[in-house]
Order: structure tokens, then sequence, then C-alpha cells
């Protein structure tokens, strides 16, 4: 049930102990090996010997992704290159890329923090892990790979693509857990449909652990229904160590955090004061064992609050809630602060059309419009001229009461928009002055 119990379940005020101690040298890492860390600590007037308590961080400044580019590549490296074990970077398709070491320990770490989550689904030295995450630059993959590792797993590294072939390996080789994002789930378990299989039937599957981008309480339903399955969101990013920063147990109640190994604040992203436990911001992250990339209160932009109230599963380490998105996803449409997630939302709550859209954003007569388009399911008769009209008014209706803004709606035929192997990309933002 556990994997490492005695960490899982340790008393919050030892952990918290434990933290503490671990903070100090993270802090003593980053101001005796980076330059800019020693810089920045300067020039707040702090240094690590002020950290009496865990609220003492508060004191320190923010990292930013825009500092690992301009550290690019090794310039956050607390150790030599010879030392470092691996490295992982991000694709810098939105700048300069980002590159993030880790030395042997830091990949053992890594592993354990992502068996956690296997054992949080029943998983064990018996199972068969499928990982459908791409593997290379990108964490997912790799890091998947080593928690199946740790627990001692059977380990099929599919990576992602040729849907059909996985499928028929997640057959034959009897696969209990699946590892991938929640759209290539969801590809996976409608190209199985299709080819024939029920999978909540016909395979052994039994878990899935699916994160690296957001995904709506009614996609999480329909994904775990159709491949009938315990559904587990994993959170992680590059900048901090991949996945199994935080993962989620059989309570589906939020992620718990890997607290011995990292630190997490909410702050308020407009006045970057910390909140009060229980409300919503930005999650800052500061790593506790990281050797080569340590992280001291690196803002995320990821959007959450933290769960203190005792989990019923037994783990005693604080929980993240359900990603609600990032604050540089937010669109401004008109003046108005609309979500992709809302979008979302609204449209899985239409049995008539599919989890599949887009947002096109473009510029007319100088004004923002929203173009959603979005696949309507095969049984919907697409051609009957009065059943689209009345489909598009009842959601062009509801996404107005729900978002204030007036979206412009295109149906799809199905399978006529892009299914992603990967992260899927939603939002295509044409706007004048816009990319
Ligand atoms: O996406 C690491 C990862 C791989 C996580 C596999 C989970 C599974 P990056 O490519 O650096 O790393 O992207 C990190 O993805 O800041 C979030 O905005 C988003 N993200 C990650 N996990 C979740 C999740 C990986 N469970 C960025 N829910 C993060 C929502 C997520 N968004």
């Amino acid at each position: 049930m556990y994997f490492q119990p005695e960490i899982e379940t340790m008393p919050h005020d030892q952990l918290e102990a434990l933290q503490l101690e671990r903070v100090r040298e993270t802090a003593r890492n980053c101001y005796e090996n980076v330059e800019f860390y020693r810089n920045s600590f300067d020039a707040a007037g702090v240094t690590p010997d002020d950290i009496k308590s865990l609220d003492d961080i508060a004191k320190f400044p923010f990292v930013v992704k825009q500092n690992m580019r301009d550290a690019y590549p090794y310039g956050l490296f607390a150790r030599p290159v010879k030392d470092v074990a691996r490295i992982h970077a991000s694709s810098g398709t939105t700048g300069q890329a980002t590159v993030v070491g880790h030395s042997a320990n830091d990949l053992k770490n890594w592993g354990d923090c992502f068996a956690r989550g296997i054992a949080m689904v029943g998983g064990s030295a018996e199972s068969t892990i499928q990982v459908s995450y791409g593997y290379g630059l990108f964490t997912g993959g790799l890091g998947a790979h080593a928690g199946g590792e740790a627990i001692g797993a059977n380990v099929i590294p599919t990576s992602s693509g040729n849907t059909k072939r996985q499928i028929q390996m997640m057959k034959d080789l009897e696969t209990d857990i699946l590892c991938c994002t929640p759209s290539y789930a969801l590809l996976i378990a409608d190209t199985a449909i299709e080819m024939g299989y029920d999978p909540a039937k016909d395979f052994k599957i039994s878990a899935g652990i699916f994160g690296a981008e957001p995904c709506s309480d009614s996609m999480r339903e329909d994904i775990a229904t159709k491949l009938g399955i315990q559904y587990c969101d994993v959170y992680g990013l590059s900048e901090i160590m991949g996945p199994g920063v935080a993962m989620e147990c059989a309570e589906r109640k939020g992620l718990h955090i890997a607290e011995d190994h990292f630190y997490c604040e909410i702050i308020d992203p407009a006045t970057l004061e910390p909140v009060p436990v229980g409300e919503w911001g930005e999650l800052v992250i500061t790593t506790l064992t990281r050797e080569v990339s340590p992280m001291f209160r690196y803002r995320t932009r990821d959007i959450t609050r933290i769960i203190a109230e005792p989990c019923a599963c037994g783990r005693t380490h604080y929980k993240i809630d359900q990603l609600r998105g990032r604050t540089d996803d937010m669109l401004i449409i008109r003046g108005v602060n609309v979500f992709p997630s809302q979008i979302e939302q609204v449209c899985v709550s239409f049995p008539e059309i599919t989890a599949h859209y887009q947002l096109h954003l473009t510029t007319v007569n100088g004004m923002d419009q929203i173009e959603l388009r979005v696949e309507t399911v095969p049984e919907f008769p697409i051609d009957e001229v009065r059943k689209l009209e009345d489909l598009k008014n009842r959601l062009a209706a509801e996404l107005k009461s729900n978002l204030q803004v007036q979206v412009k709606i295109t149906f799809c035929e199905p399978h006529s928009i892009e299914r992603s192997e990967g992260k899927a990309k939603r939002v295509f933002d044409k706007r004048e002055g816009k990319n």
C-alpha cells in the first residue's frame, strides 16, 4: 500500500523538522555553489543562517523561469558537470530552452517519489507498467520508468505514439498500470474501442497514472470509465524534477506532495505574499534534496491550494488540489479573464460533443474573437441543420453564461481534430500583437 511507509506516514511535526533541516542545507548548497543565488540572497540581505523556522523562507527572493533561461546552460548548477548523471531540458518553444541536471542521488529520489504513486494505485513488484509518456528530454517517460524500476515492476517502455501497437501490447503483455498524458489516455481508450475491444473488460489494466497537463473532472471520469481503472493524477515539472512531485491517492481528494523532498508554498501572484493554508494561489516550490539543480522558491505559475486535513489513506504528507491551470494560461478576451479549463468543463457537459476541442483566437475589426472548434460525437446527425442549430444555440448560451464572453462555435466532423500523443495543444492565439 505504501512504498516508503516510515516516510509517507511520518507525523507532520517530524516531517516539518526534517524539512527545516533540509531547507537550510538547500540554502547552503545554493549560496555556496551557485553565483546567481549568492547574488540574489545578498541583494535581499539574507543568508542561509537566517532560516530559523520554515516561515523564514518567505524572506528569500523567488526564482522564475527567466532566471533559468538567463543562466543557460549550466549557470544554476550547484555541481560540476562531471558529477551530473543526466540532463533534462524544456523544449524552448516559448523561449530559450532551460536545462536541469540530475546527480545519481537525484535520480534515485525521483524514482522513489514516482514509486510512491505506483503504490497508491495498488502497484507493486508484481505489476506490469506501460510507460506511454514520451522518452527523451521531456521528463515524463524516464520519470515514470524510474518509478517502475524503483518498485521492482516489469516496465514496458513503449514511449508515446503508434497507438494501435500500444493497445496490442497492453492486451498481450497484460499491462496493469498505464502511464501517459490524459489526452493520450483518452486516445488510447477510444482507439481500443474502435478496434472492437472493451478495455474495461477485455484488458487487465487496473490503474492509470496521468499528468503533465490539465484535465477536467468529466474527462477524468470518461477515461476512468472507458478503461475501467483507478485514475491517479501526477504532478511535476522539469525545473523541479519531473513527474512525482505530488501524486493522487485512492481517496481522490488531492495529490500528496513528496514533502520530504519539496517544500511548497502558495502565494498571491499579484502581491507575491504567502496566502493562508487552504487558499488558492500560485504554487512556489523549494527543493529539499536536489544536489545538481537545487531550486529555492521557484514560482511554478501553477494554480492550486494546499490541503492540510488528514487523509483517510494514512499518508501524512499535505496535498495540493488538482491544478486549476496556470497564471499564464489565462486568456484575456475583450477584458474578460477566461481559462481554457472553463470551456472544457462546459464542453464535456454536452453529450452531443466530444472532449476534443481547439480554441482559435483572432482579431476581427480590432476586437478579440474566440472560436471554439469542437467535434460532434459520431452518433450525432451533423447533417440535420435544425438539430445542429439547436445544439449550437444551447452551447453558446451555456458558454456565455459561464464565461461572460460570446464564443463563436464551429462544429467539426468526428475525428477531424488532431489527437495528441503527448500534451494536447488547445489554444491557437493568432490575435494581432500576439506571437
Ligand atoms: O509535464 C512533467 C510531468 C510529466 C508531469 C509526466 C506529470 C506527468 P514540464 O513539461 O516541465 O513537465 O511541464 C510542467 O505541466 O508546470 C504544469 O503547468 C503542467 N502539469 C504537470 N502536471 C500536471 C497535472 C512535466 N497533473 C507543467 N495537472 C507544470 C495539470 C500539470 N497540469
